[in-house]
């Protein structure tokens, strides 16, 4: 049966620009999505770092089509395609996922930006995208948990700048919107997911703790959205949904176990640079 959300959620999507669903995932669940990851050497070594404003870089690692291995799971299934399609009321599909490798100790931020202040240059005509973010460990103030802006969403898409490898909104823009907009550290358990708008200023302060930060984040474009030219990430490709029980029953397989995969996206990101062409694939 498709995952369905209430409609006052829904409503609390739209009215702040992000839903926070606590314990989406089980334990078990984002257990096994931990030491997949940990253990998963493709992962790693396609893994980049972005310098921060201040120089220090954040590590993760992007793919373009969801593959049959754990990450295809939880990207594919219903609980999370179910919610993306309700929030963009259309038929979503993979633009791409992340996995943020923000380890212990590892100094790098994620500067003020909107994710469609990018996108925006990869020929989408609408912010029609959402990102479900995966908690895999805790997010805390220590480890340097997702900071969003909530409404910002309806400010509209801000020119960004260069600081680093990242961009991020006129720090002048900045200042005048956070004294009129508060921030919300979003604070969340392993398991638990935040859904939010492309438009949704977001950042993250540095992980100067000794836990680590990862996350999973799967981004969804909807199918009326379709790009009018080609970029880094793909045209509409239909997503095979599976069902919630394949997490458990795939069980612990990554990246490592399929050498061919052709998806990567290294030393680039979703904010625009092109280096390594990817393939692409409509069988799904
Ligand atoms: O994981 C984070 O702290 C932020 C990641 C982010 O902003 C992004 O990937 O666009």
């Amino acid at each position: 049966m498709s995952f369905r959300l209430l409609p006052a959620q829904i409503d609390r999507y739209r009215a702040a620009g992000y839903l926070l669903l606590p314990a989406h995932f089980t334990h078990d669940e984002i257990d096994l999505l931990r030491t997949t990851a940990q253990s998963d050497k493709q992962l790693h070594a396609h893994a980049f770092g972005k310098i921060d404003g201040d120089g220090n870089p954040v590590r993760l690692s992007v793919w373009n089509h969801p593959e049959d291995n754990l990450y295809g799971m939880f990207s594919r299934c219903d609980r999370v395609v179910g919610v993306a399609e309700q929030i963009l009321d259309d038929e979503p599909y993979h633009y791409h996922s992340k996995m943020i490798l923000k380890d212990a100790e590892s100094g790098g931020a994620w500067e003020w930006h909107q994710d469609y202040g990018y996108w925006y240059h990869n020929g989408l005509l609408q912010p029609k995208l959402t990102s479900c973010f995966i908690a895999i460990d805790a997010a805390t103030r220590e480890n340097g948990c997702l900071q969003v802006i909530p409404k910002s969403h309806k400010l509209g898409r801000m020119d960004h700048q260069r600081t680093g490898e990242q961009s991020t909104v006129d720090p002048e823009r900045m200042e005048a919107i956070l004294k009129i907009y508060p921030s919300q550290d979003i604070l969340m358990k392993p398991g638990d997911v935040l859904f939010f708008h492309a438009n949704l200023l977001h950042r993250s302060n540095p992980n100067n703790s000794t836990q680590s930060r990862w996350a999973m984040i799967c981004c969804y474009n909807a199918r009326s959205n379709n790009p009018y030219k080609e970029s880094h990430h793909p045209s509409y490709t239909h997503i095979e949904r599976v069902p919630d029980a394949a997490i458990r029953s795939f069980g612990s397989q990554g990246f490592s176990d399929n050498e061919s995969n052709t998806s990567w996206l290294q030393n680039a990101s979703h904010q625009g640079t092109r280096t390594t062409p990817t393939t692409k694939r409509n069988e799904r």
